[in-house]
């Protein structure tokens, strides 16, 4: 299958931060791997969004901020629901939550920011955790007539995923370039994923799709 991009096409790279990337306080394995794709991918697209993950200290997703809980293993219950608990990273204006100095991609027309409410974390680019809040994405690329959105980068079953599903559900064709991407892989998490993008539509490729023949 050939992809042949359109005019009204985005790119969403999402969250290629320091501390996503090995080495970073929460790494995604092979992550680096990614860089040099997403830089051809990017290369071939009018317009293209980045993510930030942008935590206030003391966040409610950070273990540190739960007496006694650790992170990966442990969640908690918050007013909207489970939470899961990751070590702190993403701090706000910290080394690690700039988006990593080897991401070079020059025509980036927005750089988004999520997550920087302390009491309500954000996978999703478009809808905080709660399930309520709204980023303003969604108004941003319905006004800008990008309708349909290709998803790259970290984490394949947190960030990344969200963000497609929820691009779906607000009625964009949403489409993740699968080896584009990794997964932290928590505990079943890539198969959830994998189950949910069936249910909501939204579809999987590979960057070879986008070969010029
Ligand atoms: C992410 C865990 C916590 C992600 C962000 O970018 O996928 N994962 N915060
Ligand atoms: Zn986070």
């Amino acid at each position: 299958m050939t992809m042949t991009l359109r005019p009204t096409d985005a790119l969403l790279v999402i969250d290629m931060q320091v501390d996503f990337l090995p080495g970073g306080a929460l790494p995604v394995a092979g992550g680096d791997a990614i860089i040099p794709g997403i830089h051809a991918l990017a290369a071939r697209f009018d317009h293209v969004i980045l993510t930030q993950d942008w935590h206030s200290p003391n966040h409610i997703s950070f273990a540190s901020t739960h007496p006694g809980k650790q992170p990966f293993a442990d969640t908690v219950q918050a007013p909207y629901g489970t939470q899961h608990l990751w070590p702190d990273h993403c701090i706000q204006g910290t080394p690690g939550a700039a988006l990593h100095p080897d991401l070079d991609i020059p025509h980036t027309e927005l750089i988004l920011r999520k997550g920087f409410r302390r009491d309500i974390d954000s996978y999703s680019a478009f809808t905080e955790n709660d399930q309520r809040t709204p980023t303003g994405l969604a108004g941003y690329l319905r006004e800008r007539g990008l309708t349909r959105l290709f998803f790259v980068g970290l984490a394949y079953d947190f960030c990344v995923g969200f963000s497609a599903l929820a691009a779906a559900r607000l009625g964009f064709q949403s489409i993740v370039v699968e080896d584009l991407s990794r997964a932290v892989n928590l505990h079943g998490t890539v198969d959830a994923t994998n189950t949910a993008f069936s249910a909501v539509g939204v579809q999987r490729i590979s960057s070879a799709a986008f070969l010029i023949p």
